[in-house]
């Protein structure tokens, strides 16, 4: 019986331990950080911290002492006024003003090493961000400067350098924010900001939205994957090369030229097999390399054997609200066609 009680007793002690433990660590963590502008961050977290943990003590200290204070008859009330306004101005005024600038001072660095300042060694890489509701446009501008290569929900970035991304919104206003790398920023529709950004060594990151986006904004992940330089560039060159003609599939070419070429793309898709009245008013995610993501939906559901064509048929009830239509009209074995010949596209 005692045993059990200690055991409960166990339990219950080390349970929110576990629990803030478990929170130090995985591929959202701040407390793990990967990157020169998430390590900074990762000490102005502890500073505040730590300042609030003091301040926290402080003023239980103060309330404790209240119920053992005694009166002092032997005060005027004009005497207990001045000790009252000390308080205050002390307090509630110099406490907050000094704890601030200091945090203030201590954050200022973070924030500046995150600024798209000149290196002295050539130019950072450039990836255009783009937030939509609710999925992550990625864009990796050509030798003109116009993006030519075109993904979704997966950023490919090189590691070891600095990457400055620049960052819009198409609708409302997201934050992009990789809690390894650092971060976040906000996406404001017509304005575009930068934030530089650096990993350390090759990996796999998590990130998400971090500005309430609309019903979907906690579906709104995003994969990141930091690779050696010539991987990135490797990755690079063989995304822009032109893809090479499918062979098959013909009746999942025709059916996607017919029902999702108005808002989806896919690089070399056959100009011929586009229906002419589509109207081009809702823009979708790039589909040419959609084979090699490793989730539908933005995270919604894991990319493996047949998971296109069932995201295609259940896509409204995995995530609802979202901008695809459902796609009631066409039959279970065209969505199927279709899955099946997007599964392939992994350049
Ligand atoms: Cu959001």
């Amino acid at each position: 019986m005692r045993h059990r009680v200690n055991c409960w007793r166990r339990l219950i002690l080390g349970a929110p331990l576990l629990g803030i433990l478990a929170g130090c660590a995985g591929e959202m963590s701040i407390l793990d950080p990967s990157g020169p502008a998430a390590r900074h961050q990762f000490w102005v977290w502890w500073a505040m911290l730590g300042v609030s943990v003091v301040v926290s003590l402080a003023l239980i200290a103060l309330w404790l002492y209240t119920f053992r204070r005694r009166e002092q008859p032997t005060r005027t009330p004009r005497e207990e006024q001045r000790i009252m306004l000390r308080w205050v101005l002390g307090g509630g005024i110099a406490l907050p003003v000094v704890s601030i600038v200091a945090l203030l001072v201590f954050a200022a660095p973070t924030g500046r090493g995150m600024l798209p300042l000149p290196l002295a060694e050539g130019e950072a890489e450039l990836i255009e961000v783009v937030g939509h509701q609710w999925w992550w446009e990625i864009r990796y501008p050509g030798e003109n400067g116009e993006p030519d290569v075109i993904t979704a929900n997966r950023l490919v970035m090189p590691a070891g350098e600095p990457v400055d991304f620049r960052l819009t919104s198409a609708d409302v206003i997201h934050a992009f924010w990789i809690p390894r790398l650092g971060g976040k920023r906000d996406m404001v529709p017509g304005r575009r900001s930068t934030i530089r950004l650096e990993a350390d060594v090759p990996g796999v990151f998590g990130a998400q939205c971090a500005e309430f986006c609309g019903a979907q904004h906690t579906a709104m992940l995003l994969h990141v994957e930091a690779l050696e330089r010539d991987d990135y560039d490797a990755w690079l060159a063989e995304r822009r090369a032109p893809p090479e003609p499918s062979d098959g599939f013909d009746e999942a070419r025709q059916a996607f030229g017919e029902h999702c070429v108005a808002c989806h793309t896919v690089d070399g898709f056959p100009e011929q097999l586009i229906v002419d009245d589509v109207s081009h008013d809702i823009q979708g995610p790039d589909l040419t390399d959609i084979g090699s993501r490793p989730s539908l939906g933005a995270g919604v559901l894991p990319m493996e054997e047949g998971a296109i064509a069932y995201w295609l048929e259940h896509h409204q009830t995995l995530k609802p609200g979202n901008r695809m239509p459902p796609h009631n009209h066409i039959d279970i074995e065209t969505l199927q066609d279709i899955g099946a010949w997007l599964e392939t596209m992994e350049p």
